[in-house]
């Protein structure tokens, strides 16, 4: 099934999830574009994307999220979704010390595959378990050495999931300044999906359309 979105918005943006596999990208978006949460884990299958419209000081963003597998054998695939994107969000899980170590890999990957212009944040996600294995302070430091944002989220209890959008947006938005007003985009896009999936989030708020798997 093919459908047309066409909606009059100020902003589209591209951004990216990535990080180890099991860090919990997938739920992080699944909490943002559905409020939902699932404790059982599924691998993401190459890329996955969802587009989510959302009002950020009085202005309406559309967002293109692509939710990127973490597990090595994709990475020549997700890696090809980094060019075009203007926002990337590294994610790490606070209780799993290995994700937390290949940060640095992940910021070598951005390096070498996506715009240098890229608005990059770190992320610590499943700050609601008890089992933490990286402190904030030492998160925020090696944050810091790249100078970018770090902030801390449970896609769990839904603890910051819509402030880590919302600043990931802000940030892509003071980079390429405030739209002219004559210059609001009319987009159209064309996406295909699967009807199932269509009949899941159609009739949720503020998603238009469900994810589509880019591997065959
Ligand atoms: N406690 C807790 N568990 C979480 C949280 N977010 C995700 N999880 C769990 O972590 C596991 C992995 O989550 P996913 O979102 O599938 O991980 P992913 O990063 O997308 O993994 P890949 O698709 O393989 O790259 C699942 O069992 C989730 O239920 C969180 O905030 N807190
Ligand atoms: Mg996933």
């Amino acid at each position: 099934m093919v459908k047309i979105i066409c909606l009059i918005s100020d902003y589209l943006f591209k951004v990216l999830l990535i990080g180890n596999s099991g860090v919990g990208k997938s739920c992080m978006l699944m909490r943002f574009s559905e409020n939902q949460f699932r404790n059982h884990f599924y691998n993401t299958i190459g890329v996955d994307f969802k587009i989510k419209v959302f009002q950020i000081d009085r202005s309406t963003v559309k967002l293109q999220i692509w939710d990127t597998a973490g597990q090595d054998r994709f990475r020549t695939i997700t890696s090809s979704y980094y060019r075009g994107a203007q926002g990337i969000i590294i994610v790490f899980d606070v209780t799993d010390r290995e994700s937390f170590n290949q940060i640095r890999q992940w910021i070598q990957e951005i390096d070498k595959f996506a715009a240098e212009s890229v608005n990059k944040i770190l992320v610590g996600n499943k700050i609601d378990s008890s089992q933490r294995r990286v402190s904030t302070d030492e998160a925020e430091a090696l944050a810091k050495s790249y100078n970018i944002s770090y902030i801390e989220t449970s896609a769990k209890t839904n603890i910051n999931i819509e402030n880590c959008f919302s600043l990931i947006t802000r940030q892509i938005i003071q980079r390429v300044g405030k739209p002219n007003q004559n210059q609001k985009s009319k987009v159209g896009m064309k996406l295909q999906q699967n009807s199932s999936q269509s009949q899941q989030t159609s009739n949720k708020k503020g998603v238009e359309q469900d994810s589509q798997c880019c591997m065959s």
